[in-house]
């Protein structure tokens, strides 16, 4: 199997995965800023034109929530869990999509990335809207995880590492965590792992 990635929020969370259950992937870097994503041999695996993508034989499947549910079921995980928690862990992963970290990823998106890629300063608007959603949903997240050790069950599923996805860079990116000690002690808690602490490998294959 390949896992076809680059160093960015989605990404993370497939790479993660990977690494924390060792699955059997050789990870593929798809250099974004050269266009490699727009190849037609890339398109032909995911017509969206973006990264992630796990390709098994013929089968290619995208979006990275799914390749984390599928990992962790080759793996017999139970990081994607199979029992009551599932709707749990499903509500979520949705939540984190539209609500947490969309924001959040504009916000890194404004104040990373733009720069990196010549693409100027950030939106002034764009910054200020994202902000106050972000507050909202940060604000339910941190009440939500009082007491708690992981998102759902007391234990480590992808949620987890969907919610987590913006928060690595979050200095960087101004995504004000100060006012939610929750969200700080549960990242904290999972870059103790090794996996989410580094979940991109230092010398990937890359497409020829
Ligand atoms: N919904 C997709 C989003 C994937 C996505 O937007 N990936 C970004 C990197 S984080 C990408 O490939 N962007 C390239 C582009 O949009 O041109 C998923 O969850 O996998």
């Amino acid at each position: 199997m390949k896992l076809f990635y680059c160093e960015t929020l989605n990404p993370r969370k497939a790479c993660a995965v990977a690494r924390y259950l060792a699955s059997p992937v050789e990870f593929v870097r798809v250099n974004l800023a050269q266009g490699e994503h727009r190849r037609p041999e890339f398109l032909a695996i995911n017509p969206n034109g973006r990264v992630p993508v796990l390709q098994d034989g013929d089968w290619a499947l995208w979006e990275a929530n799914a390749i984390m549910c599928h990992l962790s079921d080759l793996a017999h995980s139970d990081l994607w869990p199979h029992d009551e928690s599932q709707v749990e862990v499903m509500r979520w992963l949705s939540w984190d999509t539209h609500h947490f970290t969309r924001p959040a990823g504009t916000l890194w998106f404004e104040h990373t990335v733009k720069s990196a890629i010549g693409m100027g300063p950030p939106d002034p608007a764009l910054v200020a809207a994202a902000t106050t959603e972000f507050h909202a949903a940060a604000a339910l997240l941190d009440r939500h995880l009082d007491g708690r050790s992981h998102v759902v069950g007391d234990r480590l599923s992808i949620a987890d590492f969907a919610l987590a996805s913006a928060l690595p860079d979050a200095q960087a990116s101004r995504i004000p965590l100060e006012a939610y000690p929750n969200i700080r002690r549960w990242h904290d808690g999972l870059l103790e792992l090794e996996a989410w602490l580094h979940p991109f490998p230092a010398s990937p294959a890359t497409l020829a």
